[in-house]
């Protein structure tokens, strides 16, 4: 069997897992969210991480009918999480360039939100700087009626996609994510350092909230403290938990 067909029948066999990777305040430690990434758990193979098969499933379209899974997948997890005696927090998934072109996206999502009796605020997307930059003009429909619609949208890996930053402010999204290509020498005196804080005066200019990924030392935590970026997400605090390791980790903040 083909590697595509293999992901075609692990889609409809629901093989596919949302893993959790917390989002802490890094002058606390706080939680302040988590990001699901997608693993594919083959029953002989194991756990098979998103990048073995989600280039294959943008080239082929198999990534409408994962991305849907996915979007079923947290809004299940959501449920979850926002039972009783639990202190739930925001989730983002990521949405892969060719999915912003589809119009239907922002009502799909809507819909399953709201047979999940979840609320827009419960769910962040997001979307890679690269992707939103190749497609400018056909993708600000999709992102405004998402945004309209109240879902958070974060602008993923970004620092590594040429923005035109004259174009950056007329998209309604919420958040820059700072790629965690930078992160890796901060606190070293690295020429790194001025390109994290002009995103971070970027951000504050634009009225975007920030955050920095991949942090793997309390160095690096410390130098994004003082220099304006205190969201983390990376190893130092955890790496991508199961679902119901996560849900432990709502059940002992509550
Ligand atoms: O978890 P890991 O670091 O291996 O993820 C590798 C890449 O896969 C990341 O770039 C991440 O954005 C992407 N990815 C993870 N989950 C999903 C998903 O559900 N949909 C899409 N489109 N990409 C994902
Ligand atoms: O492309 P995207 O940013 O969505 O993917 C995030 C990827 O980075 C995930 O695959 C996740 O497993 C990985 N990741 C998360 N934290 C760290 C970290 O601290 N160090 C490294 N090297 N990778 C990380
Ligand atoms: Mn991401
Ligand atoms: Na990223």
């Amino acid at each position: 069997l083909t590697l595509e067909a293999r992901l075609r029948r692990a889609i409809d066999q629901h093989e596919l897992e949302l893993w959790y990777q917390p989002k802490v305040d890094g002058r606390s430690g706080r939680l302040i969210g988590a990001e699901g990434l997608v693993r594919w758990r083959d029953p002989k193979e194991g756990l098979i991480p998103p990048g073995h098969f989600i280039p294959l499933a943008e080239e082929t379209g198999l990534i409408v009918p994962l991305t849907n899974q996915v979007l079923d997948l947290v809004c299940a997890d959501l449920s979850l999480m926002h039972a009783p005696g639990l202190s739930p927090v925001k989730v983002s998934v990521n949405i892969s360039a060719a999915q912003l072109d589809d119009e239907r996206l922002p009502e799909e999502i809507a819909q399953r939100l709201s047979s999940a009796g979840l609320s827009p605020l419960d769910l962040e997307l997001e979307i890679t700087e690269r992707a939103l930059m190749a497609r400018l003009d056909s993708v600000l429909g999709t992102l405004s009626a998402l945004h309209r619609l109240g879902i958070s949208l974060s602008l993923d890996d970004f620092g590594t996609g040429y923005s035109s930053l004259g174009y950056l402010g007329r998209f309604p999204i919420d958040e820059l994510k700072i790629d965690q290509s930078f992160v890796r020498d901060l606190g070293t005196g690295a020429a790194d350092e001025m390109v994290v804080r002009a995103i971070v005066a970027l951000a504050r200019g634009l009225g975007l909230w920030v955050i920095a990924e991949g942090i793997e030392t309390q160095e690096q935590a410390t130098w994004l403290c003082a220099n304006g970026c205190e969201w983390h997400q990376g190893y130092l605090y955890s790496r991508p938990l199961e679902r119901d390791a996560f849900l432990q980790l709502l059940d002992r903040r509550a």
